[in-house]
């Protein structure tokens, strides 16, 4: 959790991590501070510049928050409102408290915010996630706070579209769901004309949602790929499931992919009645139309886990059928302001998209259980003279898959480390050097602590 409250008299800014009790409070530390803005000035967070005194553990909740970020190189952390990069960074005259428990925990910061940063023009962005002092000092009581987190991005927490329609533009999240293996990726890579999303003939490639942003001059479309709706058999399986369905309620029109050269399973049968049950307008996208049987059989039964609000089939991996398949979802967009700056197209940092692309070499070249297994982390990114030098590590469950990923005589991890550096430089058109590190974690899938540490955590994504 996160909270901010502003004390107009004294011109101090609080950000506090947790509920505060009285008497929690034992220790105050000064650092260099500074305030975020965004390109209209207005402040959108703040900045903190730490030093070797101060441990990871020690800042553990400020970084649970979504959009807190420690360089550790730098040891700046950064805390913001939103996603979006700061315009401008102003670095301010007096230090920052940041407030210790007695185990030394960071709970909140405060800070000076200087005079002219202070009119309610600049402060307007930070206005809705300001709770009322009397609240702030409800919360020293123990009392339950109003807890203002930044919105979620997603769709219903939208500001309303704006009034004048000259300026409005079709805007909205359209989320891609089914059941695991349908093309939901290949068709959010396709629909970009860019791979952000990995893909394999695997089922439960994608494991957590991903944005694509597709921007033109009637319409921002924000595509959310999300895992595919399965059984889940573990915590991790659960937690893509719960991802999935947290995308279908927020979402402003669903996509319901399914391969149309299968029938309908029980799952096509159980997705369609959740997304169903959905207000907002429901495409059936049939996929695989180019695999399909002659005569296409299958078309009627996926009608009828309608109705639909249109039905159109494509063959993603082809390109075929996307135009129409865009102007469809366009025209039952609401109107609204665009969300995204118009050059931005994933809503992922290149970290993650790298590390995936790592993982999709694993599930592309090793068999049966490893695949599932793993999960990459990055471990340290630094642009160095002539490559971005990146260490990564390759986590998986058992002794035995850490033998398979590393391969004889390391051959297989050369082969994997190969085709994701190839990937990885196209993606960031520069050179890198890759650095992969295989590490076993056991049960990681099932185990709470792992997941939240490895990213798997459902309040990051919702
Ligand atoms: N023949 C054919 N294959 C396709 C088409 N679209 C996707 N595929 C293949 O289907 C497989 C699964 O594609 P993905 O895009 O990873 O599927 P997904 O729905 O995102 O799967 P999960 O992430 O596991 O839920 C890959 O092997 C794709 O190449 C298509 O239009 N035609
Ligand atoms: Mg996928």
């Amino acid at each position: 959790m996160i909270h901010f409250s502003h004390d107009p008299e004294a011109g101090t800014l609080y950000c506090y991590f947790t509920e505060l009790e009285a008497g929690q409070v034992v220790e105050e530390l000064e650092y260099p501070a500074s305030l975020l803005l965004d390109v209209a000035g207005q402040i959108i967070g703040l900045r903190v510049d730490l030093d070797d005194e101060i441990t990871l553990d020690q800042i553990d909740l400020a970084l649970e928050y979504e959009h807190a970020w420690l360089d550790p190189d730098t040891g700046r952390l950064a805390i913001s409102i939103s996603a979006e990069e700061a315009a401008q960074i102003v670095s301010l005259d007096d230090t920052a408290f940041l407030d210790l428990d007695d185990d030394g925990r960071v709970l909140g910061i405060e800070l000076a915010v200087p005079d002219s940063l202070r009119t309610p023009e600049r402060l307007a962005r930070l206005e809705p996630h300001l709770i009322a002092l009397e609240e702030a000092v409800a919360i020293t009581d123990g009392d339950r706070p109003a807890i203002l987190t930044a919105p979620p991005a997603m769709a219903e927490d939208q500001p309303e579209p704006i009034d004048s329609p000259a300026q409005a533009i079709r805007v909205g999240f359209v989320a891609l769901v089914g059941k695991p293996n349908v093309g939901k990726s290949t068709l959010l890579n396709a629909l970009l004309g860019q791979k952000i999303a990995i893909v394999s003939p695997r089922p439960q490639t994608t494991r957590v949602p991903l944005r694509g942003i597709l921007t033109r001059s009637d319409a921002q479309i924000i595509f959310v790929d999300t895992p595919g709706i399965h059984e889940p058999r573990h915590k991790l399986g659960q937690f893509m499931v719960d991802v999935a369905r947290a995308s279908i309620r927020a979402a402003d029109l669903i996509g319901f992919m399914v391969d149309i050269s299968t029938p309908p399973s029980r799952l096509d049968e159980r997705i369609a009645a959740q997304v169903q049950r959905s207000r907002v307008p429901k495409i059936l996208i049939l996929n695989k139309v180019d695999a399909q049987p002659r005569g296409a059989p299958h078309l009627e039964e996926y009608h009828a886990l309608g109705p639909w609000d249109m039905e159109i089939a494509i063959a993603a991996i082809k390109g075929e059928g996307l135009s129409t398949l865009l102007d469809e979802i366009v025209q039952r967009l609401p109107l609204g302001e665009p969300l995204y700056p118009q050059d931005q197209v994933a809503d992922q940092t290149e970290q993650h998209l790298a590390a995936e692309l790592v993982r999709e070499k694993v599930l592309r070249f090793t068999e049966q259980e490893v695949p599932h297994s793993v999960a990459v982390e990055v471990e340290e990114w630094e642009q160095k003279e002539t490559a971005t030098y990146i260490r990564m590590s390759v986590n998986v469950e058992k002794e035995s898959q850490k033998g398979i990923v590393i391969g004889a005589g390391g051959a297989m991890l050369k082969r994997i480390g190969s085709a994701a550096r190839q990937d990885i430089e196209k993606m960031l058109d520069r050179t890198i050097y890759l650095d992969l590190w295989v590490k076993v974690r056991p049960h990681w899938r099932d185990n709470l602590a792992s997941l939240g540490w490895l990213g798997y955590r459902v309040k990051d994504w919702k």
